[in-house]
Formats: C-alpha cells, structure tokens, sequence
C-alpha cells in the first residue's frame, strides 16, 4: 500500500461536518443559490450568528465515540463564508460576526488533544459570495454577469490566499476535501494540487480537486454511493449522509436507523474503501441529538464486535 495514504486507509471512519453560515436557514447548504439571496442579504445572516453552545472538544468526543478517526469540516462551502479567521476576506466567521471566535482553531486543538486528524472541505470552484468566481453551471448569476468575470480575480485573490491560510496556521491538515470542479481547467487544476503540496507535501488530496481524471491522492465516490466491486485500483472513500441533507435543516426527517448506518460502514470497509459521514451542526453550534445518537450507537455496536 502506498505509505502516503496509508494514515488514511486505515482510518477507514471519519465525520464530516456541512457546518456555515447556511444553518441559520435551516434548509441546508444550498440555500444562498436555490433561494437566489442576494449577497447583500445573505451577509446579514453573519450579524446574527453567533453559535455560543459550540464546543469543539464535545464534537471531537463525539467523533472518538463513534469510532471515528478523522473529521472533514467545511472551511468554506459553495457559500463562499470562511468557518476560520481569513485575512485574505472578512467575510468570514471571526471578523463578521458577533461570535467572533474561530472554530477551525478550536477544532485544530481539540483534534491534537484527541489523536484525531483534521481535515478541511473547501470549495475551490463554486462561491455565490465573490463577484469573480466561476463555475461550469451553478455561479450566482443574480448579482453578478458571466461575462464581467475574470476567474483570475477569485483564484488568486480568495481560493489561493484562503488555502494558505488553511494550510499555514492551523498545524498539519490530513487532508483537502476539494468539491464540485466544474469548469476549472488542467492548468489550474494542476496549480491548486501543486500549490497545496508546496505547503504541506503530506496533505492528501481527493479526487473531487478535478474532473480530469486521476488526478488527487484518492476517489470521491458520489454522494452516498458505494459502489459495487471491491476492485478498485485506488483508495476510496464514501461521503455519506445521515438524513437527505448536508447542512443542518429542520425540514428532513427522512434518517437512516443506527442499524442501517452500520451495514453501510461494513459494506463500504468490506470492499476496501473508506466511510465518511457527515453532520449538520445548528446555528447554535451544537450537533443535532437524532445524529449523535446514531452515531454512538455505532460506535458502541464497533467496540460489542471488536476484540481491541
Ligand atoms: C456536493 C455539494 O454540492 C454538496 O453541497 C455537499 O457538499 C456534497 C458533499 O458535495 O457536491
């Protein structure tokens, strides 16, 4: 097996966390585009948030509890709002909101503590909040014209300033979870995997960096898929869902049991890849109960039927 990856494949478990300023709406975290927000309204959801019950230990805690041995949070998603303090764009979670305090940074200590690896999501391609950024379909297109964009402006004046950021004040990142590349092309795709291992060679990429083909250090496999064979020629991993959703809304009731969640995990190990399940935390900062429960009931149903 290859020793770069190997932290990983053996991990085999890990969260994923769909956490923005989105869970304010309750009605996850493609709000902003299906809802087509305004920037300038979509703003004022940050002069409101302020997720006081977070804590970053207690996520953590929740992580080891289900067995889990990494945790993937979205840095920034399609929204284009930084979770962490980015000087490189205030629109960020420390410099424009109440709460003030930087969750990356709290999670990034917690994970040290707790011999969990951190890793981040960010989406590299789409983001509604910047006039410049570009996507093959899905850009905000009711506060900015296509033809005005200069793509340059946004890669290297956000994506590039923020990965930096990401990759340069928080200790080692396990991994970049890259998302939705459509559009982006080789060269630049080349840029963000080289730009990324210039600062931190270690740092795994997935696959989602790019759509030309093999490019990043392992397979995304689509949402919630698993896949048939066991014979794949590269690690793999399955993002998966508890419910329907990513980020926290209060409309899908829609979840699977514990039971079905285990013979998901087992399923996906038995064929050699790796289980990745995400959360949708609140705007209070909290995990919702319906999924920590389920998640501890996994963990539990790991320690019944392991002699570790
Ligand atoms: C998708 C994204 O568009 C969703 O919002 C979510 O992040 C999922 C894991 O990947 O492509």
């Amino acid at each position: 097996s290859d020793p770069a990856t190997a932290w990983w494949t053996d991990a085999r478990f890990g969260m994923f966390i769909h956490w923005g300023l989105y869970a304010a709406l309750a009605k996850g975290e493609w709000v902003m585009y299906a809802d087509k927000i305004p920037v300038r309204e979509y703003e004022k959801l940050a002069g409101d948030f302020n997720p006081q019950q977070f804590d970053a230990a207690t996520w953590v805690q929740l992580a080891k509890d289900a067995g889990m041995k990494y945790i993937v949070i979205t840095a920034k998603h399609h929204d284009g709002f930084a979770m962490f303090h980015s000087k490189a764009d205030p629109f960020n979670i420390v410099d424009a909101t109440p709460f003030g305090r930087d969750p990356l940074k709290e999670l990034a200590e917690a994970c040290r503590e707790a011999g969990i690896v951190l890793c981040f999501y960010y989406s590299h391609v789409i983001d509604w909040h910047h006039p410049h950024s570009l996507h093959k379909e899905h850009n905000n297109t009711w506060d900015y014209k296509l033809a005005e964009k200069h793509f340059p402006e946004y890669w290297e004046g956000k994506a590039k300033p923020q990965l930096k950021e990401l990759l340069t004040s928080y200790g080692p990142v396990g991994l970049l979870w890259f998302d939705t590349a459509g559009g982006l092309s080789e060269a630049d795709s080349r840029d963000i995997v080289a730009f990324v291992k210039g600062l931190q060679p270690d740092c795994l990429i997935n696959s989602r960096v790019s759509h030309f083909i093999g490019m990043g250090d392992y397979v995304s496999k689509g949402d919630n898929e698993i896949g048939m064979s066991g014979e794949d020629q590269r690690p793999w991993e399955t993002p998966m869902t508890l419910n329907q959703s990513w980020g926290y809304t209060d409309r899908d009731q829609v979840w699977k049991s514990a039971e079905a969640v285990i013979k998901k995990l087992v399923n996906v190990i038995g064929k050699g890849g790796n289980l990745l399940l995400n959360v949708g935390p609140t705007p209070e900062g909290t995990i919702p109960e319906l999924s920590a429960e389920r998640l501890r009931e996994v963990g539990e149903w790991t320690r019944r039927n392991s002699d570790a």
